[in-house]
């Protein structure tokens, strides 16, 4: 088998060292190649957030901000391929997975991270795709719940997703709780239920619930009507996993990320002719969501 490095000890140069001070991150999940989920997503959050981003492709997609045509799945060997090459130059911060596509890619990454990976591990259970096609097989549900979550620092389902988790369909609160715990019970460190819509004092909340067994929160903002934004799972998740690489506390790095995103809902970007897209970089772009006004707002 080739081994990575050959080539500089042969040469007799001294190993370089990873920069110090760098933080990475990792994102295994599918490839969108119009750039609103997946990997590209996920690394433009990363290095939005300051952290260098790093990806290892599961399943390549074909689709656009119209809609999505089909998935081919990369074989396990060749996932496990891509991380390994990272692991063996410099274990990242921080890891997010995402579309992982078939039950094989699930178990044999699962295995690999808990052989060789002790740093954070986000879990975002990519089922479906916003126009409902499958982004995990059937069988690979199992797979995830049996080999993931016990690595998972924090695993983050949308409502729909936890349905299919966890077995029961989340209508409030209290429903989102049992699947959170449910979720922590089954090996997750901590459980984030995303995208409940509630009521808060006569007003339309979204609503997220966090739970890491210890204690329960519901993180809430006001609900941003009209537009579904693509890619704003995969924001979230992959912001939770920049904030971890940081050094960031499971709960401060969930109010950071549900931050980022909740503005990049709030303005979005139209890169096709099709779906509204979660942009991270619109702070850089000089965009001032209205709630970075509020929160500024609120520190004074
Ligand atoms: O937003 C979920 C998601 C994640 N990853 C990939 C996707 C999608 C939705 O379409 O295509 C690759």
């Amino acid at each position: 088998m080739t081994t990575f490095f050959d080539d500089t000890e042969e040469a007799g140069q001294p190993p370089r060292l990873p920069q110090a001070g760098l933080r990475t991150a990792l994102s295994i999940a599918g490839l969108d190649p119009s750039g609103g989920a997946g990997v590209i997503a996920d690394v433009r959050t990363f290095d939005a957030l300051g952290v260098y981003g790093m990806a290892a492709v599961s399943t390549v997609t074909y689709q656009n901000t119209s809609g999505m045509l089909g998935r081919f799945d990369l074989p396990a060997e060749t996932l496990l391929s891509q991380v390994e090459a990272i692991f063996a130059d410099r274990m990242p911060n921080a890891i997010k997975t995402g579309a992982l596509g078939s039950a094989d890619s699930v178990r044999e990454l699962g295995l690999l991270l808990a052989e060789k990976y002790n740093g954070p591990v986000v879990v975002d259970p990519v089922v479906l795709s916003a126009g409902a096609q499958r982004l995990l097989d059937e069988d690979a549900v199992s797979a995830l719940e049996r080999f993931l979550l016990p690595v998972a620092a924090m695993v983050t389902p949308n409502i729909k997703e936890v349905e299919l988790l966890s077995g029961f369909a989340v209508f409030d609160s209290k429903d989102a709780e049992a699947a959170a715990l449910r979720l922590v019970a089954a090996g997750a460190r901590s459980a984030l239920i995303t995208g409940l819509k509630s009521v808060e004092a006569g007003e339309d909340v979204a609503a997220d619930v966090f739970c890491d067994g210890q204690e329960i929160e519901i993180f809430t903002n006001p609900w941003v009507e009209g537009l579904e934004v693509h890619g704003s799972g995969c924001l979230l998740s992959a912001g939770i996993a920049a904030c971890l690489a940081l050094g960031m506390s499971l709960k401060d790095a969930v109010l950071e990320a549900r931050a980022l995103t909740r503005a990049a809902i709030e303005v979005p970007v139209f890169p096709g002719r099709g779906a509204a897209c979660a942009d991270p970089f619109l702070l850089q772009k000089g965009l001032r969501p209205q709630v970075l006004e509020e929160q500024e707002g609120e520190a004074q």
